[in-house]
């Protein structure tokens, strides 16, 4: 261990630490912008460009960046001397001199970690203005806006997208003032193997990379009186959105959240969790379907079945493992379930044409909105999901409505497509949907009840999990993975010839609850726990926590698909993947 003392006060803390370590152990506040550093997620930006963090270490001439000077036995560091802070002052004017001056109308806007350092500093003047200011085209993809003008070279997204993600889309171009980060050859990300995922977003400090914000759509839809608008919530919303409504970290809003949709003006307020049920009943379906043909020696039956319903895994998996398409389950994602089910068995009991019913998602993940704008997802031109808007859109709307979040009461969602069991909530964190889905395959497979539903091994934030799960005479190799690196490990395995029967992949960290259009978490893994314990917590709260058990469920199955894999259920909540 090291002793370090930092403006008067002692800690100790392992070799290899840095001061900013330390410091963080103190709880002295060290400015950061590039820093990055999410331990149990193994994610850690190296790049110390931005010098925001520097201190003067005792017998040392030069200051020293706090988050990439190691730590030694006995250093002696002042974090805010007179030195320190006009130092900081002048790193901070220096980003500004080539940043843009229009706050007010950045998305970014009073989330911006730049911002929110420009003013702790009282930077009311730039003394490096006057020369050209660097322009490049704004890059709009379906789920993203890049506007490298805001680009601080902190090097945070290309660390998420190569080192965790390793999709390999950003990297940093040119040199100077004309220095961005950029996908190779400035293509747009749209055309690259981008996945959508959104953890670029997630993680950058300015408004260089924000997500593309329908808010406004939404509100459109609600003031055409010639449409009926419907909203679907997805799993991980409810753990996170009161973060961003002045709500302490780790509350379930799920009854405020239902709340706040009616007062916006939605006519029936429905949940994704309904159709994650769903889901359940068709991928535990066809999972049991090529188990027994696998068992029974037919060649043909594809093993492990891979999850399907997380937009970002299926772009990765469509762009880097071409030769395994006819692995994934050809389940629809819940999302583009529940649109599938909205316009056609909802649409007909309100007897509407599809074109008058708007489906709106609210989403943890940025990827969403690219997977409703897939051809395949529409009829004749009308998409199954008509807008998709995010955690963070959905405070905004809150917020520019006047609505009182905190004190709303709690109110449930609408019937029919509004219920669902605990299996479904689980979905929005790393391992939930595989627990749901052998709950059901294990009723499904032994004609027993399931006694003990909670499946505790496929639990937790590790990288890649490996589980052994009896069902009936069988025993099963479950793989679990989050973040598409360690989906890529998972995968190679399987390509070696590992065996494995099913595999899960969500391709944010720690699963839903860690997604793109998620409020901001600043690299605070704590409230990525926070949010798993609520989706945990409102599973345990339910009195059916199996998917088979949702009565509307069985209801959809009676009246209109008829069973699991029919021929209906095909048609409408299957689908294929393309190279
Ligand atoms: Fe997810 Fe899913 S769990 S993909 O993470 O299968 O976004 O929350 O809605 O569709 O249900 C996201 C979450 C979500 C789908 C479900
Ligand atoms: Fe990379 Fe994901 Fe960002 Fe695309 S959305 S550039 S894959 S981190």
């Amino acid at each position: 261990m090291l002793t370090v003392h930092i403006d008067g006060k002692t800690t100790t803390i392992p070799a290899g630490g840095t001061i900013l370590d330390a410091a963080r152990k103190l709880d002295i506040d060290i400015p950061t912008l590039c820093y990055l550093n999410l331990e149990d997620l193994k994610v850690n930006n190296k790049a110390a460009s931005c010098r925001i963090c520097v201190v003067e270490v005792e017998g040392r001439r030069n200051l020293a960046p706090a988050c990439a000077t190691p730590a030694t036995d006995g250093m002696v560091v002042k974090s805010n001397t007179l030195r320190v802070l006009n130092a900081r002052k002048t790193v901070l004017e220096l980003l500004l001199s080539d940043h843009p001056k229009d706050c007010l109308v950045c998305a970014k806007s009073g989330e911006c970690e730049l911002q929110d350092l420009a003013e702790k500093f009282g930077i009311r003047e730039s003394p490096y203005d006057g020369g050209e200011m660097s322009h490049y085209r704004k890059d709009v993809s379906p789920s993203i806006i890049r506007d490298m003008d805001k680009c601080i070279m902190c090097r945070r997204c290309e660390t998420m997208c190569n080192d965790v993600q390793t999709c390999g889309v950003l990297s940093g171009v040119n040199r100077g003032f004309t220095a961005v980060v950029a996908p190779a050859f400035e293509m747009n990300l749209a055309d690259t193997v981008c996945t959508n995922c959104g953890q670029c977003v997630a993680v950058c400090p300015v408004g260089a990379l924000v997500e593309n914000d329908n808010s406004w759509d939404v509100v459109d839809a609600l003031a055409d009186p010639d449409k009926v608008v419907i909203v679907q919530t997805a799993p991980a919303v409810r753990a996170a959105l009161g973060e961003d409504l002045g709500i302490a970290p780790g509350t379930s809003v799920t009854g405020k959240m239902a709340a706040a949709l009616r007062r916006l003006g939605f006519d029936h307020i429905f949940d994704t969790d309904f159709a994650a049920d769903l889901t359940i009943m068709e991928e535990g379906s066809e999972f049991l379907d090529r188990l027994t043909r696998y068992l029974n020696g037919d060649q043909t039956a594809k093993l492990p079945i891979l999850t399907s319903c997380c937009p970002g895994w299926v772009k990765f998996f469509e762009h880097n493992f071409q030769d395994m398409l006819d692995v994934p389950s050809t389940a629809k994602s819940p999302q583009q379930m529940f649109g599938a089910i909205a316009k056609t068995y909802y649409a007909d009991m309100l007897g509407i044409p599809r074109d008058k019913l708007v489906v709106v998602s609210v989403m943890p993940c940025l990827a969403k909105k690219y997977e409703r704008a897939r051809p395949e997802f529409s009829v004749d031109g009308n998409p199954d999901v008509d807008i998709v808007i995010s955690t963070r859109e959905l405070a905004r709307l809150i917020k520019r409505m006047n609505i009182d979040f905190a004190s709303l009461p709690d109110e449930d969602f609408d019937a029919p497509l509004g219920e669902s069991t605990g299996a479904a909530p689980i979905f929005g964190v790393t391992g939930g949907v595989i627990e749901a889905a052998l709950r059901t395959a294990y009723e499904l497979a032994t004609g027993e009840t399931l006694q003990k539903v909670d499946f505790e091994d496929v639990r937790g934030m590790d990288g890649v999990k490996v589980a052994t799960v009896q069902v009936g005479p069988h025993e099963l190799r479950i793989g679990i993975a989050h973040g598409l690196g360690n989906a890529r490990k998972l995968l190679n395995r399987v390509r070696e010839g590992e065996t494995f029967h099913a595999i899960e992949v969500m391709a944010c960290p720690g699963g839903c609850i860690g997604g793109g259009g998620q409020p901001y978490h600043h690299g605070d893994i704590e409230l990525l726990k926070l949010r798993t314990k609520v989706l945990y917590a409102e599973d345990a709260g339910k009195p059916l926590r199996k998917s088979h058990q949702n009565p509307y469920i069985i209801e959809l199955y009676e009246k209109f698909l008829g069973k699991p894999l029919s021929e209906k259920s095909h048609h409408l909540l299957h689908t294929h993947y393309f190279k």
